[in-house]
């Protein structure tokens, strides 16, 4: 009879009915007392059961239940997640799916490991009040560009451990290799194809040459040493068996870079090593001279950031494509009249250069490209680009949509040809001393903001926001602005530029 999920309660409450009918009876007890027993097994096995039903999730990581990365039961067989999108409306999601109170936060870039299994679901959209993770919108059962190392993760929240255990071993601060290392570390590259590529070895004083530990390794770790090498900038950063060195010496873990380091020996890194999947875990680099560097024009932000009330009969299209609010979902499931309910948007122009040396091509090849009806193109890069309110106590407000974009030139210095088009499945991309407009009046060129409160805010916009592909410097990829927000104006100004 307790064989459907949904009955399960309906289950307990019968049980312990005839429970308590069975225990008034008095010479029936031990009979009963057996029955009991019986039927409590039962349910336990249906639990159990029930864990492995579609949709359910478990945590895979450092032995401890309450984080890891997450993988999910579709059709019977255990998929990753990617992290494209992940955020703490997701982890919430799956802490409390999970029986736990709420995520402590969420992990990204396989922060438990890489993806052990083929991924499930990316682009994942959660409003915050699904009771499981399949129920949020994402891009549909086993649809994703995702590669190993984007592995979604949570931690969530979770008692105290209990005094009387062992004290939680703690991690050790990083230290500058130069401060631990004193009498000198070399580098160098080695297993590529060309000189330009390959793992990255170390030799710390008189010792052996070693590798290098693939986890936390970026693109600031890979442009330090591209850097230092004199061989330009790096355009991968990749943890790898490819190019050999599973059977050398681990020299140093943990290392990392702010990115503007004139060697490594001035990153930090790792007291004693810890690297888990040593094997195939080895950090390479590949470098090049020459490369593109994104510039965000936050002159044009602050001249054209205005507000603009809208019906959501004219955002269907941009709620397709993830454009407003989570509430704004919300309303279409629950109104009849949805589309009459009007959303508060504020508009901006965004302009991007490419001030670097070469073309800025998206990470992603054609044939993955993704095919958007209603706006009838191709979006090239999952993530472009990152819009943000934040409120002065450091929590996100406003859900930064995450636009994917349309790579193009639209305005060149004067001598420079366009040469990427979006239409017609053209090649996209951004050429050097070109730029790419999103104008302000363009469908889901916005925040929307209809669920914010006048105040003072702070507004961040950030392009390649998730350092996927390379750039010379991604200090001038972010502006962080003032916004302020009256009932009927907002303005933004007083805009820095830094990293995102
Ligand atoms: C059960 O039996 C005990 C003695 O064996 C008696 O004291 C008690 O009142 C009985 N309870 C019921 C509910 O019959
Ligand atoms: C920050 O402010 C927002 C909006 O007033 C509020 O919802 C949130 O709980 C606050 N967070 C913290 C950590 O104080
Ligand atoms: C781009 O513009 C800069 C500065 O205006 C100039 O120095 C550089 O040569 C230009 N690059 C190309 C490829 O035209
Ligand atoms: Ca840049």
């Amino acid at each position: 009879m307790c064989k459907l999920r949904g009955s399960v309660l309906l289950c307990l409450v019968i049980i312990l009915g005839l429970i308590i009918l069975i225990e008034g009876n008095n010479e029936t007890i031990s009979r009963n007392r057996a029955k009991k027993a019986q039927m409590v097994k039962k349910l336990k096995k249906d639990l159990r059961k029930l864990k492995k039903q579609d949709g359910a999730l478990k945590l895979i990581g450092k032995n401890r239940d309450y984080e890891g990365n997450v993988e999910i039961l579709h059709d019977g067989k255990w998929g990753s997640i990617c992290d494209d999108e992940w955020d703490y409306l997701e982890a919430n999601v799956v802490c409390r799916q999970l029986g736990f109170e709420g995520a402590v936060k969420p992990t990204t870039n396989g922060h438990f490991g890489q993806a052990r299994r083929r991924f499930w679901m990316d682009n994942i959209y959660c409003d915050g009040t699904e009771a499981e993770l399949a129920k949020c919108r994402f891009d549909g059962w086993g649809t994703s560009d995702c590669e190993s190392s984007e592995a979604a993760g949570v931690i969530c929240k979770h008692e105290q451990e209990p005094t009387i255990a062992p004290p939680v071993k703690k991690k050790e601060p990083k230290i500058k290799i130069k401060d631990i290392h004193q009498q000198g570390i070399a580098i160098r590259l080695a297993g590529g194809r060309v000189p330009t590529e390959g793992r990255v070895e170390v030799k710390l004083g008189n010792g052996d040459w070693g590798v290098v530990c693939g986890d936390g390794w970026s693109l600031f770790e890979a442009g330090v040493v591209c850097r230092q090498l004199g061989l330009g900038y790096a355009s991968d950063a990749i943890q790898t068996n490819f190019f050999g060195g599973q059977k050398m010496p681990m020299a140093v873990s943990g290392v990392q870079c702010h990115g503007d380091e004139a060697s490594l020996a001035h990153c930090l890194h790792e007291k004693t090593i810890q690297c888990p999947g040593m094997a195939e875990n080895v950090a390479s680099v590949v470098c090049l001279r020459d490369m593109a560097d994104l510039v965000f024009d936050h002159i044009e932000l602050m001249r054209t950031a205005h507000l603009e009330d809208r019906q959501l009969y004219w955002l269907q299209c941009a709620m397709e494509e993830n454009c407003v609010a989570s509430q704004a979902y919300r309303i279409q499931r629950e109104s009849d009249n949805w589309h009459l309910e009007t959303r508060r948007l504020l508009r901006f122009t965004a302009r991007i250069l490419n001030a670097g040396t070469a073309d800025f091509r998206p990470a992603v090849p054609k044939h993955l490209w993704e095919w958007h009806m209603c706006h009838m193109h191709y979006h090239s890069m999952e993530v472009f680009a990152t819009f943000d309110i934040i409120h002065a106590n450091g929590t996100k407000v406003a859900e930064g949509h995450k636009a994917s974009f349309c790579l193009e030139d639209n305005q060149c210095m004067p001598g420079i040809e366009p040469r990427y088009k979006c239409a017609n499945y053209g090649d996209q991309g951004i050429s050097v001393n070109c730029s790419d407009i999103y104008k302000h009046n363009i469908d889901c060129q916005w925040v929307d903001i209809s669920e914010l409160e006048p105040g003072q805010y702070t507004f961040k916009v950030a392009v390649n926001p998730e350092f996927k592909v390379g750039e010379m410097t991604f200090d001038n990829n972010a502006a962080t602005c003032k916004l302020l927000y009256t009932e009927t104006y907002a303005t933004v100004h007083s805009c820095v530029m830094e990293r995102p």
